[in-house]
Order: C-alpha cells, then sequence, then structure tokens
C-alpha cells in the first residue's frame, strides 16, 4: 500500500525532541496513561468527506487540490481509488478508525437501486481493507443534506415523499455501517430547521424527525445493529434555525419524545461555538447528563462565524476537553473524529499529514495534561472547598428537601447575612496554565 503517498512512511512516534515534522512528538499510541493506552483513550478517526472529497472549494471557488486517486473519469473508479487511498492514509498515519457519509464513498446514481449497488460494491472492498489493515469504523451516518431532493429537508421535509427517501437512504447506511463493524452511528440534521416561520409548522417538524428516529430505533433492533446511536447538534447552518441546536436543547428533545435511552450526543467543537458555548460546556452538558458518546474534533476561528472546520491545535482547549472526557469516565462506543479540512491553500497531500499528526499531537498533549490534573486533585479539591457547605447537616437538609421556604426563612432571620467567599478564579486559571 504505498500507491498514492508515496513519499510518506509510516508516521512514528518521536518524542517532544524530534524535529522531524512527519513524526509524532506526544502521541504514543502504547503509551498508558491512567492505567490505559492513548490510543485507547483517544480513539482517533480519519473523516473521508472532508480528508479525501474535500478538495479546498468554497463559496468563491472550486477545488484546488489535485489528488492522484481522483483523476479517473469514471465516478465508480473514483470511489475504489479514493477508498484505497484512504487506506492507505489511515495506515500510514496509525488511526485505528474512520467515519463515512454513504455519499462519500459511492456516488449516487440515477435510482435508489443503482445507488445501494454502488454502495454493496464499494462496502465490499472497504470490509476487506478493514479487515487487512484492522482499521475499524467508528461510526456511518447519512448525507441527506447535499442532494435538492433534500433542500426542505430530509426528516423534516414538508413532503412524505422525501421523508419516505431519508428513511430508505438511513435504512441503507444502517445496514452498511452494521456490515461494516461500525461502532456508532450519527444522526446529523443537516437541513432540519428552518428558514422563516412563515412557511414552516416548527411543532410539525419536530414530531416528524421523532418519527424518523423512533423508526431508526425499531430498524436498528429488526437488523441487530449493536452500534450507539448519536445526535450531532449544530445551531445553525445550513439552516438559519437547526432543530439540533445544542446538547441542551438535544437532551429536552429526546426526553419529550421518549429518545433518551437510544441516543447519545456527537459533540462537535465548532458547532459548541457557534452555538455561544464552550468545547467543554457541551461535553460537561452530556457528562453530568450521561449522554456523552463521541467527539468531532476540531475548531473554529474566532473572527469567523461559521463551520470553519478547522483542525484542533489549541491545547489550552484540548486539556480542558480531555479533562472533561476522562472525569466523565471517557470514551466507551465513540472517540475523537477529525470532522476537519485543510485550508485552501494547503494543496498537497503532505498536508493532510501535517494536519492529523498536529491534531492528533494537540489531543495527546491534553490527555497527558489532563491526567496530571486528575492525578494532582488540585481542581477536584478547590471545588469540592468551593462547595463544602452543601456537606454539613444545614446543606444536605435542604437537598434532601426536608426543609422549606418557612424554616429557611427562620434560619436566615436567626443567623443573619451569609459569609460570601472568593470564586478565586485567576487563581485556578493560573493553576491551569502550570499544567499546560
Ligand atoms: C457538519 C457536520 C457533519 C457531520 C456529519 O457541520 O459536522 O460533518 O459531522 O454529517
Ligand atoms: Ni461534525
Ligand atoms: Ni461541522
Amino acid at each position: 500500500m504505498n500507491t498514492f503517498f508515496p513519499k510518506i512512511k509510516k508516521i512514528k512516534y518521536e518524542g517532544p525532541d524530534s524535529k522531524n515534522p512527519l513524526a509524532f512528538k506526544h502521541y504514543n499510541p502504547k503509551k498508558k496513561i491512567l492505567g490505559k493506552s492513548m490510543a485507547d483513550h483517544l480513539r482517533f478517526a480519519v473523516c473521508y468527506w472532508h480528508t479525501f472529497k474535500g478538495l479546498g472549494a468554497d463559496p468563491f471557488g472550486g477545488g484546488t487540490m489535485i489528488r492522484d486517486y481522483n483523476t479517473s473519469s469514471a465516478p465508480m473508479q473514483v470511489a475504489e481509488d479514493t477508498l484505497h487511498a484512504a487506506f492507505e492514509f489511515f495506515t500510514k498515519l496509525g488511526v485505528n478508525f474512520w467515519c463515512f457519509h454513504d455519499r462519500d464513498i459511492a456516488p449516487e446514481a440515477d435510482t435508489l437501486a443503482e445507488t445501494n449497488k454502488r454502495l454493496d460494491k464499494i462496502v465490499k472492498i472497504a470490509k476487506k481493507l478493514q479487515k487487512d489493515t484492522g482499521i475499524g469504523l467508528l461510526w456511518g451516518t447519512t448525507n441527506a443534506f447535499s442532494h435538492r431532493r433534500f433542500l426542505a429537508g430530509a426528516g423534516t421535509n414538508p413532503s412524505p415523499q422525501v421523508f419516505a427517501y431519508a428513511a430508505s437512504q438511513i435504512k441503507k447506511a444502517m445496514e452498511i455501517t452494521k456490515q461494516l463493524g461500525g461502532q456508532g452511528y450519527v444522526f446529523w440534521g443537516g437541513r432540519e430547521g428552518y428558514e422563516t416561520l412563515l412557511n414552516t409548522d416548527m411543532k410539525k417538524e419536530f414530531d416528524h424527525l421523532a418519527t424518523l428516529l423512533h423508526m431508526a430505533v425499531d430498524y436498528k433492533k429488526q437488523i441487530r445493529f449493536k452500534g450507539q446511536f448519536y445526535i450531532e447538534p449544530k445551531p445553525k447552518e445550513p439552516t438559519k434555525h437547526q432543530y439540533d441546536s445544542d446538547a441542551g436543547n438535544c437532551f429536552a428533545f429526546l426526553q419529550k419524545y421518549d429518545l433518551l435511552k437510544d441516543f447519545k450526543l456527537n459533540i462537535e467543537a465548532n458547532h459548541a461555538t457557534l452555538a455561544g458555548h464552550t468545547f467543554q460546556h457541551e461535553l460537561q452538558f452530556c457528562v453530568d447528563n450521561g449522554i456523552l458518546g463521541s467527539v468531532d474534533a476540531n475548531r473554529g476561528d474566532l473572527f469567523l462565524g461559521w463551520d470553519t472546520d478547522q483542525f484542533p491545535t489549541d491545547i489550552y482547549e484540548t486539556t480542558l476537553a480531555m479533562y472533561t472526557i476522562l472525569k466523565g469516565g471517557g470514551f466507551t462506543t465513540g472517540g475523537l473524529n477529525f470532522d476537519a479540512k485543510l485550508r485552501r491553500q494547503s494543496i498537497d497531500p503532505e498536508d493532510l499529514f501535517h494536519a492529523h499528526i498536529g491534531a492528533m499531537d494537540a489531543f495527546a498533549r491534553g490527555l497527558k495534561n489532563a491526567a496530571k490534573m486528575i492525578k494532582d486533585k488540585k481542581f477536584d479539591k478547590a471545588l469540592r472547598q468551593r462547595y463544602a457547605g452543601w456537606n454539613t447537616a444545614f446543606g444536605r437538609k435542604i437537598e434532601k428537601r426536608q426543609v422549606g421556604f418557612g424554616e429557611l426563612e427562620q434560619y436566615t432571620l436567626k443567623n443573619g447575612e451569609p459569609k460570601v467567599q472568593s470564586g478565586r478564579q485567576e487563581m485556578l486559571e493560573n493553576m491551569l496554565n502550570e499544567y499546560l
């Protein structure tokens, strides 16, 4: 397997002193941290859509990246070549997982039947490549947002015929995800949202989205697919208002429609910031409510208000994210999928390696820092102290609701003004910087 990236050898761990840009300085897959290998903690996955199908296009111009696997004029030949290139890339990079949309791996044909045949052909090859390389599928998903039939949404489309088309597509995507041993399946509501309430029955559309997901749960049982279902929140883009806008909103949706036991969330860093939250906030919300599933690891740009999907490089962010993930028990079915794309000027195949190496090292450093923070227990201690009042007999009585407003008024009248304490934010921020 040395066809599409002939200049690149297997990327190795060389340690922090290495000057080789095509080596890991921090990601040492076998190294144990808190009793588990770095590879098992981080569960890195490469995404197919940006890494192999994204060629640098933006709203002002077409692709800038020329790839050897993309040269044939026969679409299915391109699909096969791309798949081989992908597995060469995964192997050389040393990741254990990949993720795809149905339409990334096989191009859509004129009819659904023909499209499904194409998928079968590619999935057969993918299965063999997975077996030969030991690389697994972290999750599969459906692209029910690019084709013009989905211009007004998939599950939330005003037309039941489009709903049916989306359902058929998801059915097939679940089947192939199962065939490839996928550990999860993602629902990102690409166009499940609206532009104006003048033409939108929001309640109906939410109901229909839930119906689609219930059907998916039923079908999952029917075909005995054991992977975990995830919803991926995003507040806007492509629609002005997306229905799965953030973790809190998804949690309410899952509860209302009785879907909580069947779904967790796939949190994307750039979607968190678009929703006006930090990445860590979204992760913490999921941990606190038992719905942390997987992560799309990327970052946005401070000055741009859209999903720039850049490779994660900020150690501050990766440290806080890994701290929350580790404290929440770590990944089980999920992992860190790089839903990130090269910048338009990064045109060489080599740039794909630089991007992923940097991102993996950034998370490896985050993991090491977070493990130290956990071992030292300094932040745990600070948090415990801040809430210590709740461990007194008085605090417990409130928590257990053994007292009500009347008793609390009596207490306050008797004891007067409460003592207030410093939040120590700056001290804690300084303490955090000691770990970076
Ligand atoms: C787009 C989403 C998408 C999902 C998969 O913003 O992040 O890439 O991860 O459909
Ligand atoms: Ni994503
Ligand atoms: Ni995104």
